[in-house]
């Protein structure tokens, strides 16, 4: 629909003057302040919230929805920190309880896609005492070894900050140790909540708001990109969830080198916080639109389907996502421990792509950087299958 279509709409649609002045601001690609997003949260409709993230989403990039093609390694589930809301981690008095991969594990892992198309592997897990900086940069070497052109995901800022701290570098000397034993790019957890009065009650020990931004700029410096994810739906209110967008799009104002925000909605199953209500679905999406709407320098945003569920998944990408993540193996263990709705989240490519139409979209492979690997807007996979028969 048209932007003057859309204004029109929603000047007989919406009668409340606020509202009115932020939807303006929205289709005059000007920024919307705090305050604004507060009244978005606590009076903007579904459908008025859908309408002006949508705008925005296909304003930058049409219908396209990028998914990539990735694999997860997640080195261990022992971890020194105890965040209330992990239903994944085992301290280290009981780690006979959880897992510690070796090096020669993690990199049979990879030569286990050895001839397949996969552009990515996303590298994430518990901050174990033992598995250090030397430990990982040596695993990456042996990774860039063996498969040069996989882009290496790896590592939040809670691991890396624990390892720098450990070997005694400052975050810059760790992070170009790092990036010069192949690290490509960083994934964005480790973030929560960033305002202190929530951090300090789900997850104290570890690495502040400060510390995570420091950790994410000094690798913006070094020319990698970053996500950054937050996760809602617990004991936040509205505000913190803006003071934490607000912290994000100002580094990114700084730096550009955020690619994509994520949110995460808190499953409350085997954690500490299980007593806290999980946030209903109509709560999810206007978090996506907001998020779509307020993180105006933020390219892409993605909702990340293993923990969403696949239907919601293909709702979000009206309310402001274009992007779903990849066709994931099965080895990420980090949402189906909490109680996300795929115990088992893996889909094929097929899958993913039928997906994405069904919602009358446009599937797009991308690697981790966004290039188009490819469009599969004219795909038919039974045409393709019965042409592999015939050859
Ligand atoms: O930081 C832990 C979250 C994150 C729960 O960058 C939980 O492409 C919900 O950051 N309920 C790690 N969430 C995963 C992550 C991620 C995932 C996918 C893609 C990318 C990317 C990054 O998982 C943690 C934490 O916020 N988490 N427990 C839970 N109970
Ligand atoms: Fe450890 Fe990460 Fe779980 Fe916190 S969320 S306990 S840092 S694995």
């Amino acid at each position: 629909m048209k932007k003057e279509e859309l204004q029109g709409l929603l000047a007989e649609a919406v009668t409340d003057k606020d509202l009115k002045i932020i939807a303006e601001k929205i289709f005059n690609k000007e920024r919307i302040t705090d305050k604004d997003a507060v009244l978005l949260f606590e009076k903007g409709s579904l459908s008025f919230l859908g309408t002006l993230a949508n705008f925005i989403r296909e304003d930058l990039h049409g219908d396209k929805t990028y998914f990539n093609r990735n694999f997860h390694i997640e080195p261990t589930n022992v971890c020194v920190f105890a965040c209330k809301f992990c239903s994944y981690s085992r301290l280290y008095a009981h780690r006979d309880e959880g897992w510690e991969l070796s090096m020669q594990q993690m990199l049979d892992i990879v030569k286990s896609y050895d001839g397949k198309p996969i552009t990515e592997v996303h590298i994430v897990g518990g901050v174990h005492p033992k598995m250090n900086l030397d430990f990982f940069c040596e695993l990456l070497q042996k990774i860039k070894q063996h498969r040069p052109g996989l882009h290496i995901k790896g590592f939040t800022a809670v691991e890396l900050d624990y390892m720098f701290r450990k070997a005694k570098l400052s975050v810059e000397e760790g992070m170009t140790k790092m990036h010069d034993a192949g690290l490509d790019s960083l994934p964005g957890g480790g973030a929560e909540i960033f305002h202190p009065e929530i951090r300090q009650q789900i997850s104290d020990d570890k690495v502040n708001a400060d510390g995570w931004l420091h950790i994410h700029e000094a690798a913006h410096n070094l020319g990698m990109h970053t996500n950054a994810t937050m996760l809602y739906g617990h004991i936040e209110n509205y505000s913190h969830r803006i003071d934490h967008m607000r912290r994000l799009r100002e580094l990114q104002d700084k730096t550009h080198g955020f690619n994509t925000f994520i949110p995460l909605k808190f499953r409350n199953q085997n954690n500490d916080m299980s007593d806290v209500a999980e946030s209903s679905i109509v709560e999810d999406m206007k978090m996506y639109a907001v998020a779509r709407i307020y993180l105006d320098n933020f390219p892409h945003m993605k909702a990340y389907w293993p923990m969403l569920g696949r239907q919601n998944a293909q709702l979000t990408l009206s309310f402001g996502v274009n992007d779903i993540d990849g066709t994931i193996d099965d080895s990420t263990k980090i949402y189906s421990m909490a109680g996300s709705e795929e115990q088992n989240p893996a889909m094929t490519t097929e899958e993913l792509v039928t997906l994405i139409k069904q919602v009358k979209r446009t599937p797009v492979e991308r690697d981790t950087l966004y290039n188009v690997v490819k469009d599969y807007s004219e795909t038919d996979f039974e045409k393709e299958k019965f042409d592999v028969l015939l050859n």
